[in-house]
């Protein structure tokens, strides 16, 4: 234990307690949701760092408080690697989080009651690109595509095309949460132009596997706005991230701060840097493709025990398990047996589920934390196969606890970075 959580663990030892504990449970299980992964230590040592100390409204150069000859240079060197990294004319590092990102694009370009073509939720988009219970889903108009889940996901764009003609939207939307596939940036592009919208891609998920060149990158396409969260693929601190071509830089910034928020953290703005300069280096390609391959093992895997996946496969680093057709159990329940062996997943809605999102029809799952702790294609298909074992027999009480014991052993072959063994 270092010096800081020693004096932690004296002074709130139910604290420091509860963090040592999370930390084991981050080593001794395997971590599956997919938007999660374990940061780097220099981000760790980043986050910890007196920048959480100052306060720094505006931007480099234009602040409203003195100090700020670190947190400047800080900014925007944050800035330029995430402009060099995805290709982007300029970029925005101080949303707080993935909502009050999309929020700050909306708010840059859009007005109260504007139309927004976005993917459905169902099909894989997310609550923030205007779910009915998010504030932004009251502000705005959301109109809806979905995909073809029968035809391996596809998006049918003649389809796509139809509905932009006829509701109009200001600003087209792609991106999502649970959507197993790539994108067609160029053909959502081409739908958007033709009825004169604006092109938003939130590649929150993929982000690191975009940044990696390992999927593709909708700046290439000409998008207008693409916005990603840092903690995901990318393996940085908690935040978010807005990038978009130059001309549009005014608006962004300003409906960031001050349209939405006061002063950035400047502690995960560092933490980003970093984040950018690791995601730079050969390694993070390597990195980035491996996460791919183990999700295409454990899709097969799954597969070939009789697991039915949404689309299909997987193309990215994600998939969904319909757990109602392949097990007869909800995904509550799954997920509730899979935590008893260790196994981190999270319940999700199948496209057009009929069932409440509570226990809805299938777990999510995905291989960026994983595949940061090292696991192969092999490991993989040994995952798959407690996975199965387990949701066909969750009540055998049994089974499961010798599962558990089996994975933790294999959890300690693989140790988590910034986590003292
Ligand atoms: N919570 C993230 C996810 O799990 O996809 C996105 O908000």
């Amino acid at each position: 234990m270092d010096a800081y959580r020693q004096q932690l663990h004296r002074y709130d030892p139910d604290i420091e307690t509860a963090i040592r504990g999370e930390e084991e449970r981050q080593c001794d299980g395997v971590e599956m949701i997919p938007s999660e992964n374990y940061t780097y230590p220099e981000v760790l040592a980043a986050l910890g760092s007196v920048l959480t100390n100052k306060y720094s409204e505006g931007y480099p150069g234009r602040r409203y408080y003195g100090g700020q000859e670190f947190t400047d240079r800080i900014e925007t060197v944050a800035r330029e690697r995430a402009c060099a990294l995805f290709r982007a004319g300029h970029a925005n590092v101080q949303p707080l989080s993935g909502s009050p990102m999309n929020q700050a694009v909306y708010f840059a370009f859009l007005k109260p009651g504007d139309t927004v073509l976005a993917m459905d939720l169902s099909h894989g988009g997310h609550l923030t690109h205007g779910a009915p219970v998010s504030h932004m889903g009251k502000v705005f108009r959301f109109e809806r595509y979905k995909s073809e889940t029968a035809q391996g996901g596809a998006i049918d764009f003649v389809g796509l095309m139809a509905r932009a003609k006829e509701v109009r939207p200001k600003l087209v939307l792609c991106g999502y949460s649970s959507y197993p596939r790539d994108y067609d940036y160029a053909a959502f592009k081409q739908v958007a132009d033709e009825v004169g919208a604006l092109t938003m891609a939130d590649i929150s998920h993929i982000g690191g596997l975009v940044a990696a060149d390992a999927m593709r990158n909708p700046m290439d396409a000409g998008f207008d706005v693409v916005t990603t969260t840092t903690h995901k693929s990318l393996r940085g601190p908690r935040g978010g991230l807005i990038l978009c071509k130059a001309e549009h830089a005014k608006a962004i910034d300003s409906a960031v701060f001050p349209g939405l928020q006061g002063g950035p953290h400047m502690n995960n703005v560092a933490g980003a840097a970093v984040t950018f300069k690791k995601a730079a280096e050969p390694d993070f390609k390597t990195y980035a493709r491996q996460i791919l391959a183990n999700a295409r093992a454990l899709a097969k895997a799954l597969t070939d025990q009789g697991a039915a996946l949404v689309t299909g496969g997987t193309d990215n680093h994600l998939l969904v398990i319909d757990t109602v057709a392949s097990f007869g159990l909800d995904g509550r329940a799954a997920e509730e047996a899979l935590d008893r062996i260790g196994i981190t997943t999270n319940k999700q809605i199948v496209p057009d589920d009929p069932r409440p999102p509570l226990r809805p029809s299938g777990i999510r799952l995905g291989t960026p934390a994983c595949t940061t702790r090292g696991m192969d294609e092999d490991d993989m298909r040994r995952i798959a196969g407690w996975i199965v074992d387990t949701l066909r027999a969750p009540d055998d009480a049994a089974a499961i606890a010798k599962r558990h014991t089996d994975v933790r052993a294999f959890c300690r072959g693989f140790p988590v970075p910034g986590i003292a063994a």
